[in-house]
């Protein structure tokens, strides 16, 4: 049989679905995005783009070499092609807006160029999250610039949402809402070929995945549920549970999807009105909507993710996703006080 690739998926797609023609477009541009940023990453030191640049992100982050380039090989890519209406980026303060002498499109592209920042000059799997939403009519000032109220849209909205993962392979996991399809980039080839069809994440597991160091800040319902994982078959949970943490979100869910799992970053003490460490337009929306696309779920403790009405593009988020039985579970913990 041949080999279905991420081009041909998307024109059948186009036909069966009757998936807009620019919405193919716009999933095969950023495709072609990642594979420069997975082309740079995987040069490393040889390419020169390790190490840090001297500035800082809106979120007070130091930026590193590839986080930069990232955002510019996705905004260079995209600006162009009149599919897109504006893009928003962890790396970038305001929504950047479509320079005047190209056309304007329906959607708006929001993004974590390179997710996993501390991973990049460790060769350690990093990765490329992206959400794409319909933007409003009447979106534009009269000054044909595109406001942050625009992308400020729940992620039930969410028309596609993926992600890159620039590890042992290169690989795109991508939802258009009917399920999760995974393409591993064939170097040769120079696509990326359907390898994984329909992923489900498993529903009952024993692995959970968070950063075990903030335990002193969490809030009672995340110590009772870690205290409970810990215990292990001693527990009220009557298992044995093992704990991974990659510290790169694209590469922690992307095991969550292939063999089970929770994934946590909760809210805690250290910074009061700031929910979590994670993103919610450019991380937790679109990681959710693979989640539950995949069978799982996604919660901020309290409600669904892809129901929260986000105030700001930058906004933060507590984050509990992955294997459906556990995510409950801890959102139950947090029900209950
Ligand atoms: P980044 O977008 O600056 O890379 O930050 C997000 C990353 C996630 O990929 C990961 O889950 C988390 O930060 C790791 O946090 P920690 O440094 O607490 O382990
Ligand atoms: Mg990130």
């Amino acid at each position: 049989m041949s080999r279905i690739t991420l081009s041909r998926y998307l024109i059948e797609k186009t036909r069966s679905h009757n998936t807009p023609a620019d919405l193919r477009f716009l999933i095969e541009v950023v495709a072609r995005a990642c594979k420069g940023i997975s082309h740079a990453v995987s040069k490393g030191a040889l390419g020169g783009v390790l190490g840090s640049m001297d500035t800082e992100n809106i979120q007070g982050e130091v930026q590193k070499k590839l986080d930069v380039l990232s955002n510019e090989i996705l905004l260079e890519a995209n600006e162009w092609g009149g599919h897109l209406a504006g893009m928003a980026s962890e790396e970038m303060d305001k929504a950047y807006q479509i320079p005047g002498k190209y056309p304007k499109g329906a959607y708006l592209l929001v993004f974590d160029p390179l997710d996993g920042s501390s991973n990049i000059d460790v060769n350690v799997s990093v990765g490329t999250i992206f959400s794409v939403l319909r933007c409003p009519a009447d979106s534009f000032s009269q000054n044909d610039s595109l406001g942050e109220e625009a992308f400020l849209q729940p992620g039930t909205k969410q028309v596609a949402a993926g992600y890159a993962i620039y590890g042992p392979q290169t690989m795109l996991v991508l939802t258009l809402g009917d399920g999760v399809k995974g393409f591993t980039l064939d170097r040769e080839l120079g696509s990326f070929v359907l390898t994984h069809d329909n992923i489900h994440v498993p529903q009952s597991t024993a692995e959970f995945a968070v950063n075990m160091s903030n335990q002193r800040h969490w809030e009672a319902p995340m110590q009772r549920y870690v205290e409970e994982l810990l215990a292990g078959k001693d527990g009220p949970l009557g298992k044995d549970y093992n704990m991974r943490w990659i510290a790169s979100m694209v590469a922690d869910v992307h095991r969550i999807l292939t063999r089970g799992g929770i994934f946590m970053y909760p809210r805690d003490a250290r910074e009061p009105g700031k929910p979590g460490k994670l993103r919610l337009m450019y991380e937790a929306n679109p990681m959710s909507l693979i989640i539950e696309q995949a069978g799982g779920a996604a919660t901020n403790g309290s409600e669904r993710i892809l129901d929260i009405q986000p105030e700001s593009l930058h906004q933060r988020v507590a984050v509990f996703l992955g294997s459906r039985e556990e995510v409950e579970r801890v959102t139950g913990y947090h029900h209950q006080g």
